[in-house]
């Protein structure tokens, strides 16, 4: 069967003239829309206007163009069944053999900073998924082009044999469906976002490829990476450009993404390593460069290999420092142009910017994300924890309370345990983190671990616990590792026991009535 008739309305309009050329080329009628009808009628495309075929004009602003049985059987009808054929016939009705059509660019009009909502509903399209959706059901006789990208594939079949193969027009059929169902899911889930109803009875979301990736956590597993059709403000590791280095791996992009939650928990400026989704070290400071010391001076055995980010630019001096280890990736909101040349001498790092300082959200005014995790045959949603602890929120439970210099301390290291994996125990002093005990399946071993790593640095440090002792053996040990001060949310049935051990060192313990499991 050859391609006669094609029906083309486009919104983008790239490359819709040398296509509908080419097509006319071949003998092909075309119908077309008001827009794309006066551009290809400017160009000297022969084509006929939409109005012609269903004698009926185009009227409430373009909203009814192609919402037409003319348009519609023409697209619907089966071609081999005597009833269809009959039926069309009867009404003097023609097929449509090729359908383009791309859509109100409702994407784009929604991630528009200033976008008003009756812009929005205007950008919603009717009559182009309409058609698209007749048009890929009835794939059996009818091609349709969605994609720009598919004009040069389609023109060649139709080029050497008159019509398409069934194979491509299945193919593009279900590009058809996959396209108008990204195209409701955005529009559902900006409707979502106006009525603040992010947990609605089903859910339905669309991400788009960033990009393939060589393989998952580890090479026998096979991965992609996607991203929210609306980029999101703030820094991100989904809209951060590489600078240098070669593509991004499954479990850097994953790392990145820890390291920028940790930075971002600081107004000042912050430099935070992490291993395999774990702070190892953590350091804020005057400027950048002290930051980084810190941070490195924090475990600078296992920063080896790590992912470094900070929540200021980087310049030389910190450059110069950041080239003499083995990093696989450092994220920043940029690079001076020297730092860059310093760090693109190194053919195996990767440098990623998330945008300049000025884009940097204050933690505190930072909103939840929706995080999923996945789980055998199901997802599980939840806020993400920005929850960001008040002064006034915070309760001394011992004798002795934190000194001015302990508190700080003590803030930073709970801002930082926050990102820890449970069981978590973290060491502070001097605004870097001495010890990290992570992922521990009981709490006293957690806390075995960062006090171990601090060595001599526990003395004279504070600690931060993510949830609460369950008995009073933890702060035990603290007490004999010469940790000052503690905090914690409190909360356990033994409570007491920890206060107990706290006021027999001279320990002050603060609880903060909220926990921070993160697994
Ligand atoms: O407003 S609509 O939903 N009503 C329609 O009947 C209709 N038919 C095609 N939008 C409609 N379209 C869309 O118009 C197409 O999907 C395409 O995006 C656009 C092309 O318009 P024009 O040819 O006037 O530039």
């Amino acid at each position: 069967m050859a391609i006669k008739r094609a029906l083309v309305s486009v919104s983008d309009k790239t490359g819709i003239t040398e296509f509908c050329r080419a097509l006319a080329a071949q003998g092909v009628q075309i119908i077309s829309t008001g827009g794309t009808h006066a551009l290809l009628e400017r160009e000297g495309v022969p084509v006929i206007g939409i109005s012609d075929v269903t004698g009926f004009p185009e009227i409430l602003d373009g909203r009814v163009k192609t919402l037409h049985p003319a348009v519609h059987s023409g697209l619907l009808a089966i071609r081999d069944s005597a009833e269809h054929v009959e039926a069309m016939e009867k009404l003097g009705l023609d097929y449509i053999d090729l359908v383009v059509v791309n859509l109100y660019p409702f994407k784009e009009t929604v991630s528009k900073p200033d976008v008003s909502y009756e812009d929005a509903i205007e950008n919603i399209d009717i009559g182009g998924p309409t058609m698209l959706r007749s048009a890929a059901k009835n794939h059996a006789f009818v091609s349709v082009v969605v994609d720009a990208g598919d004009y040069a594939e389609v023109l060649s079949q139709i080029q050497a044999g008159g019509d398409t193969t069934l194979e491509t027009r299945k193919r593009l059929a279900a590009k058809v469906f996959r396209h108008t169902a990204a195209y409701d899911a955005l529009i559902s889930e900006y409707f979502a976002e106006q009525l603040g109803d992010p947990l609605p009875e089903s859910l339905t979301f669309t991400y788009e490829k960033v990009q393939e990736l060589r393989y998952g956590e580890n090479p026998h597993q096979q991965a992609a990476f996607y991203r929210k059709p609306l980029a999101k403000k703030g820094p991100s590791i989904t809209t951060a450009k590489q600078l240098h280095g070669k593509e991004l791996s499954y479990n850097n992009i994953n790392d990145a993404n820890a390291a920028l939650a940790i930075v971002s928990e600081f107004d000042e400026p912050a430099v935070v390593a992490i291993k395999h989704m774990n702070p190892c070290g953590v350091g804020i400071g005057a400027d950048i460069d002290e930051a980084y010391v810190k941070a490195y001076e924090s475990d600078p055995t296992s920063i080896f290999g790590g992912i470094v980010a900070a929540n200021r630019t980087i310049e030389a001096q910190t450059a110069d420092r950041l080239a003499q280890i083995f990093l696989e990736i450092i994220i920043a909101p940029d690079f001076t142009p020297e730092a860059l040349e310093i760090l693109s001498r190194k053919k195996n790092i990767r440098l990623l910017a998330t945008g300049t300082d000025s884009q940097v959200q204050s933690a505190a005014e930072r909103k939840p994300e929706w995080l999923v995790t996945s789980v055998d045959g199901g997802m599980l949603v939840q806020q993400s924890d920005v929850h960001s602890l008040d002064e006034a929120d915070i309760q001394v439970v011992t004798e002795r309370a934190p000194t001015a210099e302990e508190l700080k301390q003590l803030l930073f290291a709970w801002k930082v345990v926050k990102h820890v994996k449970s069981n978590a125990i973290l060491l502070a002093a001097d605004s870097m983190t001495v010890g990290v005990g992570a992922g521990q399946m009981n709490r006293v071993g957690a806390a075995r671990i960062a006090i171990e790593q601090a060595g001599e640095k526990a003395r004279g440090a504070v600690l931060a616990s993510d949830a609460f002792f369950p008995m009073g053996d933890t702060v035990e040990l603290a007490a004999q590792a010469g940790i000052t001060a503690i905090i914690q949310p409190g909360g356990s049935v033994k409570d007491a026991e920890s206060v107990a051990a706290a006021n027999a060192a001279g320990i002050a313990m603060v609880v903060t009535g909220v926990r921070h499991f993160k697994h």
